[in-house]
């Protein structure tokens, strides 16, 4: 499934984010910045120690990563070249900014792409498993989160990678409503 907005082709993929040869990939990491399971756990696994090292340089630079913020590393062993970590949001009822610091979640590690001239990205869903966001309003807020972005900034290709048919289809069934 893919389509055009703005000049960024924009893909929905079925599939595992640590095979994806996009220059960047982006982690669904903690505030720790230090690694966990899911995709953090998938990524740091796949790409090798260097990612964590580098990870720890930040942690000591400038201190814990806050919630909607982006940090970013090399990609170790990975296919891509670099690694965006960003923080999502704990799903808390929905009342307590959720929407708002998942979106900055996705705007910020497409500025900080944008700032290390990547032109082609791809990002997991962010907050929707550990964190527990609802998929089909997290799935909302990521798809206007990036086309807002794209009003602004161009890049070549955007990727979003789904880790299963489930999530897929709901990316597949809104991506219309919203591009
Ligand atoms: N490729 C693509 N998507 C994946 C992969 C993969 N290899 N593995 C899992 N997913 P989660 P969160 C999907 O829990 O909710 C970590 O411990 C998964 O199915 O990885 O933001 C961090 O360290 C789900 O749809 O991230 C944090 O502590 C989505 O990725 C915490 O989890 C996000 O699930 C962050 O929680």
């Amino acid at each position: 499934m893919e389509l055009t907005y703005k000049g960024t082709k924009i893909k929905l993929i079925l599939g595992d984010i640590t095979k994806e040869d996009t220059e960047a990939i982006v982690n669904a990491a903690n505030s720790s910045l230090l690694g966990g399971g899911g995709v953090d756990g998938a990524i740091h696994k796949a790409g090798g120690p260097k990612i964590l090292e580098e990870c720890k340089e930040i942690r000591k630079r400038q201190g814990k990563c806050p919630t909607g913020e982006a940090v970013i590393t090399t990609g170790g062993n990975l296919k891509a070249k670099y690694v965006i970590h960003t923080v999502g949001p704990v799903w808390k009822g929905g009342n307590n900014n959720e929407p708002k610091l998942l979106a900055n979640a996705y705007k910020n590690s497409l500025k900080l792409a944008h700032k290390y001239n990547i032109k082609t990205i791809a990002f997991p869903s962010i907050s929707t498993g550990v964190y527990g966001y609802p998929k089909e309003k997290a799935c909302i807020v990521a798809l206007n989160a990036v086309k807002e972005m794209l009003d602004k900034l161009n890049f070549e290709e955007i990727r979003f990678i789904l880790f299963s048919k489930y999530d897929f289809d709901i990316y597949k069934k809104t991506i219309n409503q919203i591009y």
